[in-house]
């Protein structure tokens, strides 16, 4: 079966700031309080998507979420009007009203874990949004996520889109970001690679969060009946250094699997695993990153690893989509270069500008989510969100209106802010066509 790999970005809400929100993700905790430029970063995210689709490689949008998130501050007891919820909320309980104006819906590699219909026993692909549970500002976003995959993906004979796992700290769910498909071809059968942090019945004595249990993951993979899974743990030292989700010292496509020597807990036998798993379909092509040549400090600062790892149509040999951060960063850089002069599987590496994201932790590789789909399932997906050169322009045009370019945290409990936000919406579900009803405001 032929099959493409197909990108679905998150698109920056006009919320985006640096409220600090995560602890263990060491951009977000050095950067919190500064102002941000949300129209610079919601530009630089269509930027990103435009040259992916001039790539030929099919990409898609998803719409932000309502933020601020007024209907989360009224379950806690805040009444009024959504002007008077918001006043009360940052008077009294300023960290929740923090967290129900985040814009994290953005890194949308967090979205969900997705199978493709290859993998599936019931030819469908399955997609289970991630619960978010370890994050107060992320676990809001589940249920918007799995109306927002619904919408792009309406056909249920060929969609499953589940609901989230039950959001408890046992079922910890970060999505894809934890997961890595390797195959021969993307629409040849693949292994599903599923890294999980913590065993849920243990206790977790490590100096961040960890944000993935193994329960999650088999939990996953045996829903959507993904055939052979491997799970394996991360190692204790990268999530303590920085790596809060495996995509920031591992990425992989195809047969190629791209990691830092410090990304597993036990190494020889994840690989053994993905060999055993791809015994008979392929031969797994490890290019390991070793921490002499890279401190797992320069892969978490560089973000290396957080890159998309891209089969470019016409060209044999893979291509590496870098953040510009990993250019900067002479280790990595010189990293960089040697993948593309050894005769491996990567052959040329990009750069890209996302600079207010990757302040927020999050790379090129965090802002997509990846969705193998054969022509027809592309074809039944909701062409009005597939980004072209007419849809780019419109959201260019959108973004200059509605977003601000400058935005401190304080700036968040503003109530023109809400206003903005929603106007943007408005305008943005006609655009995507996504019906007048997808945001919780519209319906009242
Ligand atoms: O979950 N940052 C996100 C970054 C997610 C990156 N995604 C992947 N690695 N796939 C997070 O930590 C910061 C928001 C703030 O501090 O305002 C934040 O949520």
């Amino acid at each position: 079966m032929t099959a493409i790999e197909a990108n679905a970005d998150g698109l920056v809400g006009p919320t985006h700031s640096y409220a600090g929100l995560s602890p263990g993700n060491i951009a977000s905790q050095v950067n919190a309080g500064e102002a941000s430029n949300p129209r610079a970063a919601v530009l630089q995210g269509l930027a990103k998507m435009k040259r992916l689709a001039d790539l030929g490689i099919p990409q898609f949008v998803l719409p932000p979420h309502e933020r601020p998130f007024t209907p989360f501050l009224r379950a806690l007891g805040f009444s009024g009007t959504d002007a008077e919820v918001l006043e009360r909320a940052w008077k009294d309980a300023p960290a929740f009203a923090a967290a129900a104006c985040s814009s994290s819906q953005m890194w949308a590699a967090n979205a969900a874990t997705v199978t493709p219909s290859v993998d599936a026993p019931d030819g469908r692909v399955h997609f289970t949004p991630a619960n978010l549970v370890t994050n107060l500002h992320r676990s809001l976003e589940h249920e918007q996520t799995t109306r927002s995959l619904r919408r792009l993906f309406p056909d249920p004979r060929r969609f499953a889109v589940h609901d989230a796992l039950n959001p408890v700290a046992h079922l910890a769910d970060e999505g894809a970001a934890n997961h890595v498909r390797l195959a021969a071809e993307h629409g040849a059968p693949g292994v599903n690679l599923l890294v999980w942090g913590r065993d849920a019945w243990e206790r977790w004595e490590g100096k961040y969060p960890a944000r993935q249990t193994l329960e999650a993951c088999q939990a996953i993979a045996r829903r959507h009946g993904a055939n052979r899974p491997v799970f394996a743990r991360q190692a204790r030292a990268a999530i303590d250094g920085g790596a809060f989700h495996n995509d920031v010292v591992c990425v992989g496509t195809r047969t190629a699997l791209l990691f830092h020597e410090l990304a597993f807990e036990d190494k020889k036998a994840t690989l053994d695993a993905i060999r055993a798993a791809a015994e008979g379909l392929f031969a797994p092509e490890f290019v390991e990153i070793s921490a002499a040549d890279l401190p797992l400090e320069d892969a978490v600062r560089s973000y290396l690893f957080n890159s998309q790892l891209l089969v470019v149509p016409g060209e044999d040999r893979l291509v590496l989509l870098a953040p510009t951060e990993t250019a900067e960063n002479p280790r990595a850089h010189a990293a960089a270069q040697s993948l593309v002069t050894t005769n491996g599987p990567i052959g040329r590496v990009e750069y890209v500008d996302v600079r207010q994201s990757m302040r927020n932790g999050g790379g090129p590789a965090c802002l997509r989510l990846r969705v193998v789909l054969t022509e027809q399932e592309l074809h039944s997906a909701n062409a009005f969100q597939r980004l072209n050169a007419g849809l780019y322009g419109r959201l260019c045009e959108w973004a200059e209106r509605w977003y601000r370019e400058e935005l401190r945290p304080a700036d968040l409990a503003d109530p023109q802010l809400l206003t903005e936000t929603r106007g943007a919406l408005d305008q943005l579900t006609a655009i995507l066509n996504l019906g007048g009803d997808f945001y919780p405001f519209q319906r009242t």
